[in-house]
């Protein structure tokens, strides 16, 4: 029988070799809490994600852009159901996560307890939302557990599809009239800021990245991730011909990188402790979408009973 020291020896090796943590391999009870409280948060941000585009699908300004912004609210709800899927194989029920969401135990991004004011906000949010979810997604493609990773792949090509989408939109708002040129740049205004706050503390406050890096849970830090996205968003912002409202954004030849301004953190925490513009409003609509929903999962599971009845029946015919 092997003892602890031995399993965790086995296991740093696996990581040292680059090779997944599968969901029958021994792991550090920090590791896979560490894991649910991640993956969990990531599920629970996809799902409550649709609720600032899904307000727009009834006054999208034509037929197409309905049709695309469905299309793409129903992606985030796919990506919420492989997470928590991959979230069960740490050994925690479905039932669990959502009471521990429901109840306000569990965090979500903070970015979705912003309001969507006007159609360039699903341009923003496409563009910048979903941009910075990809720089962060990409890394968590070689994140250390097997379902982790896998469902990972998956999200970033929808990922790619709905940032693209977004910023298309904004391309049309920026070379429309100048009022529509003015909403793009209200939007980019709005959804600067806590685009940036997504990343998550600056790295010396961020209490959890030592662990994750070196469990390689997280392979990049909040700063460096962070840094990645204003250095690619600021080109494109310029292709828009919109500005980036950052007075101290500037180009520094010696890093290779954009300077920026500080992030306002009192608002950071504000709205990941519950008191955003929304975070009230967005755990009120999710509980009456589940409370509205048990009609449908009592459905399925009486229907699963009845199938799996007849199969027993018909194996001992
Ligand atoms: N918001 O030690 P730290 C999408 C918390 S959805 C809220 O750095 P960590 C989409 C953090 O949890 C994609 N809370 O933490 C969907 C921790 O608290 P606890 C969303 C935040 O985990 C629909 C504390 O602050 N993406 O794309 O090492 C429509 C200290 O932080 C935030 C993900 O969920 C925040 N922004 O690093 C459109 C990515 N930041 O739990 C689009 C998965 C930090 O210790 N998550 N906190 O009490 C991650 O990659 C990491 O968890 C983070 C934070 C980088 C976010």
């Amino acid at each position: 029988m092997e003892n602890t020291v031995q399993l965790e020896e086995q296991f740093n090796a696996k990581l040292d070799k680059g090779e997944f943590i599968e969901p029958k391999d021994w792991m550090p009870e920090k590791y896979r809490k560490t894991l649910i409280r991640q993956i969990s948060q990531h599920a629970h941000s996809e799902i409550i994600g649709m609720q600032p585009e899904g307000n727009w699908i009834t006054r999208a300004p034509s037929l197409r852009r309905k049709a695309v912004l469905l299309a793409k609210v129903q992606d985030e709800a796919g990506h919420g159901l492989y997470l928590y899927s991959a979230a069960e194989t740490m050994g925690i029920s479905r039932d669990e996560l959502l009471d521990q969401l429901h109840t306000g135990k569990a965090k979500y991004s903070s970015i979705f307890n912003y309001q969507t004011l006007t159609w360039a906000d699903m341009g923003a949010v496409g563009w910048l939302v979903d941009g910075a979810a990809i720089i962060n997604q990409v890394m968590l493609q070689r994140t250390s557990y097997g379902p982790y990773s896998r469902a990972m792949v998956r999200i970033c090509k929808e990922e790619s599809f709905h940032q693209r989408q977004g910023y298309e939109i904004m391309c049309a708002l920026a070379a429309g009239t100048p009022e529509q040129k003015a909403m793009a740049q209200d939007a980019l205004n709005r959804w600067w800021w806590p685009t940036l706050m997504m990343f998550g503390p600056k790295d010396s406050e961020s209490k959890n990245s030592t662990d994750s890096i070196r469990w390689k849970i997280k392979r990049e830090t909040n700063d460096e991730l962070r840094q990645k996205f204003i250095d690619r968003t600021v080109a494109q912002a310029e292709h828009l011909g919109l500005v980036i409202p950052d007075p101290e954004l500037k180009w520094n030849e010696e890093r290779g990188h954009y300077d920026s301004g500080e992030i306002n953190w009192e608002e950071f925490w504000n709205v990941v402790e519950g008191r955003g513009p929304c975070n009230h409003i967005r755990l009120k609509v999710r509980v009456a979408a589940h409370e509205n929903g048990a009609w449908v999962r009592e459905a399925a599971n009486a229907y699963a009973a009845k199938k799996a009845k007849r199969e027993a029946g018909s194996l001992v015919a």
